[in-house]
């Protein structure tokens, strides 16, 4: 079979997850052409059959922004011409519509292109939200011949905006447990960041808005000030790393904190925590707290979205979204058991691997296919 996979080149999770995808399946003998503005952040070629295809809208004085939506999607009417069975576009503005107007191109030519809709969160959570967009991105669910989502929470909210015929299916984030594992620590690297007798939390993100980042420097603070020896490690970049900045040095944090940018090799990084923080307003999944996990990094994590899902007893603690003291109490309670914790996450990152979750794409393409042959 013949897949081309859509998704954003940026830090986060959908991309990610499409890039991890798009290698996995090639590693399985399918034919992959992976297609973004710009490589993805995890892509690394080095299989013949994955290809990767660069989007590039051409400028010209009258275009306020380039027509990236128009210049995909003959991008992906010329390769399903020749060398694609299906499309799958990963977070639906504006991959879906891209999608969608190269299938109602092929069809003039009497040629049917399906395509599936993988939804990430915030294209129908937050984004698909505007007046304009909604409608377009109910037309292109519509049209997709399958729409997943990667949580159950995604996929009820996803159909209590939308209406469709039927819930997306729900595929959850995966991760590579051999990737992200326990070994991958090293005590020379921790020893930079935190002492043996210190407690060392970790986070990792884009620093968006609903990563709500202050928050995570806040509980520092409060830990610290109860007597706790802990330092956080922020890794990642994004529009509120500089506020956040900003808020340590006020807060008199001093070396507790570290902002160490973005990566491409996380899970070493991970891997040296004791705690994975996350303060988001909202989270459809969670992938970077799935990852630490894997590394045997319990998680203290707000109670929302598919962190119920994700975060169980055994593997972390979650918390009232918002509220401090119950997260710093989350916390104390994960460090004071930490061996068991850290077993737990483990364990449960498993029930994520990428060898149980890529069947599940797998035999979605399997059936869109034979419904159109
Ligand atoms: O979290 C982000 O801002 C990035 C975003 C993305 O679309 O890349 O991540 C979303 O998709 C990930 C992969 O499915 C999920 O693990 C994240 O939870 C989700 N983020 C949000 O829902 C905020």
């Amino acid at each position: 079979m013949r897949i081309g996979i859509v998704c954003y080149p940026t830090i986060g999770g959908s991309g990610v997850v499409a890039t991890e995808l798009a290698h996995g399946l090639a590693c399985r003998g399918y034919e992959v052409h992976l297609i973004s503005s710009e490589p993805p952040v995890r892509f690394t070629a080095c299989l013949p059959n994955l290809h990767f295809h660069q989007v590039v809208p051409p400028d010209y004085p009258v275009f306020r922004y380039r027509p990236y939506e128009s210049a995909l999607a003959g991008r992906l009417l010329r390769l399903a011409e020749r060398r694609l069975d299906l499309i799958h576009v990963h977070y639906a503005i504006p991959h879906a519509v891209s999608a969608y107007l190269a299938q109602q191109a092929l069809l003039s030519q009497q040629k049917f292109i399906p395509f599936l809709t993988t939804l990430h969160g915030t294209d129908t959570t937050l984004v698909s939200q505007d007046p304009d967009l909604y409608p377009v991105v109910e037309l292109t669910l519509r049209a997709s011949s399958e729409v997943t989502a990667v949580s159950e929470a995604l996929s009820r909210e996803t159909q209590r905006r939308f209406r469709l015929s039927v819930f997306p299916t729900v595929i959850p984030n995966f991760v590579d447990t051999i990737k992200f594992s326990p070994e991958r620590r090293d005590e020379t690297l921790r020893a930079a960041y935190a002492a043996p007798d210190e407690i060392l939390i970790v986070h990792a993100s884009n620093f968006r808005p609903i990563k709500r980042t202050a928050l995570l420097l806040h509980i520092l603070d409060d830990l610290i000030s109860i007597g706790l020896p802990a330092r956080l490690l922020m890794i990642g970049d994004g529009p509120e790393r500089a506020q956040s900045e900003h808020l340590a040095h006020e807060l008199q944090l001093g070396d507790r904190v570290y902002f160490i940018g973005s990566y491409q090799e996380i899970a070493p990084l991970l891997a040296i925590g004791d705690v994975f923080l996350m303060t988001s307003a909202y989270e459809s999944f969670g992938l970077a707290a799935l990852e630490a996990m894997a590394c045997g990094v319990p998680v203290v994590a707000p109670a929302v979205g598919g962190l119920i899902e994700l975060v169980t007893p055994e593997s972390g603690e979650l918390y009232p979204p918002e509220n401090l003291t119950a997260a710093r109490r989350a916390i104390l309670q994960v460090i004071q058991n930490l061996d068991i914790y850290r077993k737990g996450a483990q364990e449960r990152a498993k029930a994520f691997d990428v060898a149980r979750i890529i069947p599940l794409y797998e035999r979605l393409y399997e059936r869109v296919v034979h419904r159109v042959g």
